[in-house]
């Protein structure tokens, strides 16, 4: 997969060459090229802000260096167009099935945003002509959008072929569709079986897979119920079985 990404603070993504995004980036699976939006700035100050229209508070990027740049990655790759993701607090919510979707796809382009954001007409530029994404990372405000896409680019890189070794998994990860959608991974343990008085759940040593498993599914439930209401009521009743709604009865949430 390539990614470009184009901002005012390039040196922001220093950490996409660590870890698991960086093994990655070393053995060719992602492509990842950085771009400073001032490069396209037109007077001596590289200005790439100024006052909105409408008045207010705050900076709103200008249109032009947007532009600009936008094309000469497009000019990289005539032959194909990348999807374009625009971090904004005010997007679509950033999820495990949209890096799903963005996993499948052979190039990203981010734009991340300093101050108030960028002139909306680039989004309109651009958005006539492939798919323009505005996404949020959750319900809170950054001072700019490159966190959002060290953590959209890390959600999304984990699930290239190959990022994960066969001993790792997306399958069993909380939101993974399937049996965990709507669903939080309970707790995990290692050794040693004990650890300043406490215990691991007996269970997890009877090396009975099938118990274990129930497990694993009653303190995902539980976990869900206790931290993320709104995702217990999101799940899909066609998912649960008879010890499922047993146990949910029992925390006082009727299936
Ligand atoms: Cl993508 N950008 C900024 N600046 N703040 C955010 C965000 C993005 N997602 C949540 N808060």
């Amino acid at each position: 997969m390539r990614v470009d990404v184009i901002s005012i603070f390039p040196e922001y993504f220093a950490p996409l060459d660590v870890s698991l995004i960086g093994k990655a980036r070393e053995r060719g699976i992602l492509d990842i090229h950085l771009h400073q939006l001032r490069d396209w700035a037109r007077d001596v100050h590289r200005t790439v802000d100024d006052t909105p229209y409408g008045g207010g508070p705050g900076m709103v990027m200008k249109p032009e260096p947007w532009g600009e740049a936008i094309d000469a990655v497009l000019a990289a790759d005539p032959a194909a167009q990348p999807r374009i993701i625009v971090p904004t607090p005010s997007g679509v919510p950033f999820t495990q099935k949209l890096a799903m979707e963005y996993a499948a796809e052979p190039w990203l382009l981010f734009t991340p945003a300093r101050y108030e954001g960028i002139d909306s007409r680039v989004m309109a530029e651009y958005g006539a002509r492939m798919r323009v994404d505005e996404v949020g990372i959750g319900d809170y405000v950054l001072a700019g959008g490159e966190v959002a896409v060290l953590v959209m680019v890390e959600a999304v890189g984990r699930l290239l072929p190959g990022v994960l070794g066969n001993a790792h998994s997306a399958v069993d990860d909380s939101f993974a569709p399937g049996a965990m959608e709507n669903l939080l991974e309970g707790p995990v343990y290692t050794k040693p079986p004990e650890w300043r008085g406490h215990e691991v759940p007996e269970i997890l040593l009877s090396g009975h897979h099938g118990k274990i498993a129930r497990w694993r599914r009653d303190e995902a439930l539980r976990r869900t119920a206790r931290n993320r209401l709104e995702l217990l009521a999101a799940l899909d009743p066609e998912t649960l079985d008879k010890h499922d709604r047993k146990l949910l009865s029992e925390l006082g949430f009727p299936a």
